[in-house]
């Protein structure tokens, strides 16, 4: 135990990878270490924040512990990996990502089934699994395919080298890029955001979404309706929008306004 740090700011937890002298590299305890975090985290909080103690977010996975797997075990242990990533991208909370340093291999599939991501300007982004002789295996062939594109991912995989966080953004890869030191507290303001969302209205935008882009335009356009309607009656909708038209509530504000 002792390998993910929690803690609890407001309604926001704050969960820290902490391995940072194996640079927070994720051994099978690890994932399950995180596996009893989410558990704890979706009883407490409204929204998540992960980031990585140490100089850098998550070195992916644990080589040494991996070197000694047979192929069935590895196998196991990319499917755990799915199960517990696949808590935090479809579970009850939404997730944002500090990011900073390498977040390379499985950490960059870690960050990749978080919801929003944040990162420092020094951050660096790749998927070194050809050059280990392996695969990858917590999610990145779906997840980061989804989010950078499978030329990109095919590029970064057979040469690997690495991306900046700029190019990370310009890449879909990250939301958010700012200075050093600071993608922690962004990502804490982000979640502060989030968590003042309707609960409902937020579990739809992390379930539906993805679930309608693998859809038909179609078919994502009835299963939209149902859940806009399904949203719109729900009591704290109703006392939502009522507080609007009773001007109780903020209007959008323009890019730049104090919210
Ligand atoms: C590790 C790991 C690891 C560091 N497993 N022990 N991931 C990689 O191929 C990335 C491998 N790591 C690196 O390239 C570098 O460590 C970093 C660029 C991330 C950081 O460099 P640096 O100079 O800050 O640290 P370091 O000196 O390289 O590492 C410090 C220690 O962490 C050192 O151990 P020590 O006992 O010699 O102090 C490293 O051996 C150890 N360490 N990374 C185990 N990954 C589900 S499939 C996912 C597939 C993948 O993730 S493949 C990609 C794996």
């Amino acid at each position: 135990m002792g390998f993910v740090s929690f803690d609890l700011q407001d309604d926001i937890a704050v969960i820290g990878l902490n391995r940072p002298d194996k640079r927070n590299a994720i051994s099978d305890s690890f994932v399950e270490e995180l596996d009893g975090i989410i558990t704890e985290v979706e009883s407490k909080a409204k929204a998540a924040v992960l980031f990585g103690h140490g100089p850098h977010f998550c070195a992916g996975l644990d080589l040494a512990e991996h070197v000694k797997k047979t192929p069935f075990e590895g196998v196991h242990g990319s499917r755990r990996w799915h199960q517990v990533f696949g808590r935090m991208q479809y579970g009850k909370l939404p997730w944002f990502g500090a990011l900073h340093g390498a977040v390379v291999g499985g950490g960059l599939e870690l960050a990749s089934c978080l919801h929003v991501r944040v990162a420092e300007e020094s951050a660096f982004f790749a998927l070194p699994e050809g050059q280990r002789g392996i695969f990858v295996g917590g999610g990145a062939s779906v997840r980061t395919a989804r989010l950078m594109g499978v030329a990109r991912m095919t590029d970064l995989m057979l040469t690997g080298r690495s991306i900046t966080a700029s190019q990370a953004e310009s890449w879909n890869v990250v939301q958010y890029v700012v200075p050093e030191g600071q993608a922690k507290d962004k990502a804490i303001e982000l979640a502060g955001k989030a968590a003042s969302n309707a609960e409902l209205s937020n579990y739809a935008i992390i379930h539906a979404l993805p679930r309608i882009q693998n859809m038909s335009g179609e078919d994502g356009l009835f299963v939209e309706s149902f859940i806009a309607s399904f949203t719109a009656t729900s009591p704290e909708a109703e006392e939502r929008l009522n507080a609007f038209l009773q001007k109780k509530a903020g209007k959008v504000t323009r890019p730049g306004d104090a919210v």
